[in-house]
């Protein structure tokens, strides 16, 4: 047995896999730890897959409803959804067999704003919660936890659950103990004290978990990595849309609208975020700091190039080797990094205190700046909002980027009337993509329809959408954001009869 569980109770509570999954019952709703491919359990899961599938073997209905922080692994999220073992899911996936199942009406999925998934659960919306599953890099004496990659909405998981299960996993580096920082200060309403963060490294609790070992029921040992996708090398248009966003910030800090060193930077994943990661790299610019969700590789090197001073997340999203690099020097990197409940770092009052700049991933942005970030042609979930409307909601500037056209040029990322609204238009201030930018502050919606087609729109598709505006302009009976319904939705439709969102 691993000397990781310094408990003498919960030592007797260890058994395998099989075991733990065998006391979860039919139609149970687990609380899973983990966050974008880090911290999440890696053996319950599998062996919950394992039991469902026997049983619709047998003829006998198995659902389970699987609350997690935000995306797992295929380890989690692809092991029930092969098994048709999820009855519902919340908050935030990304895993291709979920996504197609949830698209099929197999999977009821319900996509909520991060920070705001642990007090749905608190609160009791979701009904009672009969398990919490956590990784922990190890047990105290106490029967405290010292979380692993992630801390998400571990904390409310385990203080609402009825049972825990944990698996104490010994991939994950002993030196990741004094990283996180639990506040157990975060009340129900009407007695919220105000978030006693003023700075992006401010330590406001604890470095572990705090909950009554009497709960737990099962332990697990295991030694599986996180699994996380590597990025794909930065491409022209990433690297061209980095560019137009660092040069908008050095023109903000010649006019004094922030200071020379920024504001606290979020950064959602993907390829188009890690190319502004590696351009601030490259800048000249120091004594960065992050107030993020997550924290990427390019992170990690602007840390070790000591540019970042501090960065503060809920979670890792760490290539493979990365994630190593993380493991060797978790006692040095702890030192800059804070990894805090979801919560906390998605917490509308602390993005706005800090004034924090974000830039995020997006499906498409209407010409009025309407941002779609998950449904495609209005239907097809992607991921999930995720984080990004916690951020751009409460953001100092808030950015959305994107390549100008997807799928080999059949589909523009501008489109006359966004088929999903996932950020208002009172919400996104930049707009960014391998064309151009478009500041949209200040503007009113005519200005904003011209700036965003002539800035950011593919030259193959600025004739389409000029065309479409002009006549919205000329027919609509109201002036003030110029639509012409009857055909608003005419790039989508092409999209959907014709493979392509050029109009013939
Ligand atoms: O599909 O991989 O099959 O080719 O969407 O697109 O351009 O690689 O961009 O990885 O940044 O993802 C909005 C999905 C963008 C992401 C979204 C297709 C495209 C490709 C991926 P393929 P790219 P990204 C922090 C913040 C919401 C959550 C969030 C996201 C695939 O950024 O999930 O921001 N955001 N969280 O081909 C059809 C379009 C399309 C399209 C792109 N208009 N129509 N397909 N694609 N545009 C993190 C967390 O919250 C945890």
């Amino acid at each position: 047995m691993t000397d990781r569980i310094a408990n003498a109770q919960l030592r007797g509570k260890v058994m395998s896999a099989d075991e733990a999954a065998a006391l979860i019952p039919a139609g149970a709703q687990i609380g899973f730890g983990g966050f974008t491919g880090s911290g999440y359990p890696k053996e319950l899961p599998k062996a919950l897959a394992a039991r469902i599938k026997a049983a619709h073997e047998a003829g006998e209905d198995f659902t389970v409803n699987a609350f997690t922080g935000a995306s797992t692994a295929p380890e989690l999220d692809g092991v029930l959804a092969e098994v048709d073992g999820m009855g519902w899911r919340m908050p935030y996936q990304s895993d291709p067999t979920l996504r197609k199942k949830i698209n099929d009406g197999t999977i009821r999925y319900t996509d909520i704003h991060l920070s705001h998934s642990a007090q749905l659960v608190a609160e009791g919306f979701c009904g009672r919660l009969d398990f919490a599953a956590v990784e922990a890099t190890r047990i105290t004496e106490d029967g405290s936890i010292v979380p692993t990659s992630s801390v998400g909405n571990n904390k409310t998981y385990l203080d609402m659950a009825e049972k825990v299960i944990i698996e104490v996993n010994s991939w994950q580096s002993l030196e990741l103990e004094g990283m996180h920082d639990v506040w157990n200060g975060y009340l129900t309403p009407p007695n919220r004290p105000a978030i006693p963060i003023t700075n992006p490294g401010d330590r406001i609790g604890d470095a572990f978990l705090t909950l009554d070992p009497g709960k737990v029921v099962a332990v697990i040992e295991t030694e599986d990595p996180d699994r996380n996708s590597p990025f794909k090398p930065i491409d022209d248009d990433s690297r061209a849309i980095a560019g137009y966003l660092l040069d908008f910030y050095a023109n903000e800090v010649e006019h004094g609208r922030m200071p020379k060193n920024l504001l606290p930077l979020q950064s959602g994943v993907g390829n188009i975020p890690n190319a502004v990661l590696d351009g601030l790299l490259k800048s000249d610019l120091e004594n960065l700091t992050s107030y993020t969700e997550v924290i990427q590789d390019g992170m990690v090197d602007l840390i070790d190039a000591g540019k970042l001073t501090v960065a503060s997340a809920t979670a890792f999203s760490l290539s493979p080797e990365y994630a190593h690099k993380m493991n060797e020097g978790a006692e040095k990197y702890r030192r800059s990094i804070v990894l805090r409940p979801q919560e906390i770092s998605n917490h509308p009052e602390v993005i706005r205190r800090l004034g924090v700049l974000s830039c995020n991933g997006m499906i498409e942005a209407d010409i009025y700046g309407n941002v779609n970030s998950t449904h495609v042609c209005g239907t097809r979930m992607m991921n999930g909002i995720g984080g990004s409307g916690d951020f751009t909601r409460n953001a100092y500037i808030s950015a959305f980027v994107s390549p100008s056209t997807a799928k080999n040029g059949a589909i523009s990322a501008i489109v006359p009337m966004a088929s999903h609204v996932d950020h208002t238009e009172h919400d996104v201030m930049v707009i960014i993509t391998e064309q151009g930018l478009a500041d949209l502050r200040g503007l009113a919606p005519r200005q904003r329809a011209r700036k965003i087609i002539e800035n950011c729109a593919h030259p193959d598709y600025r004739a389409q959408l000029t065309e479409y505006y002009e006549a919205a302009l000329a027919s609509s009976k109201a002036k003030h954001t110029p639509h012409d319904l009857a055909h608003s939705f005419d790039f989508h439709r092409s999209f959907l009869e014709n493979g392509t969102m050029r109009l013939s």
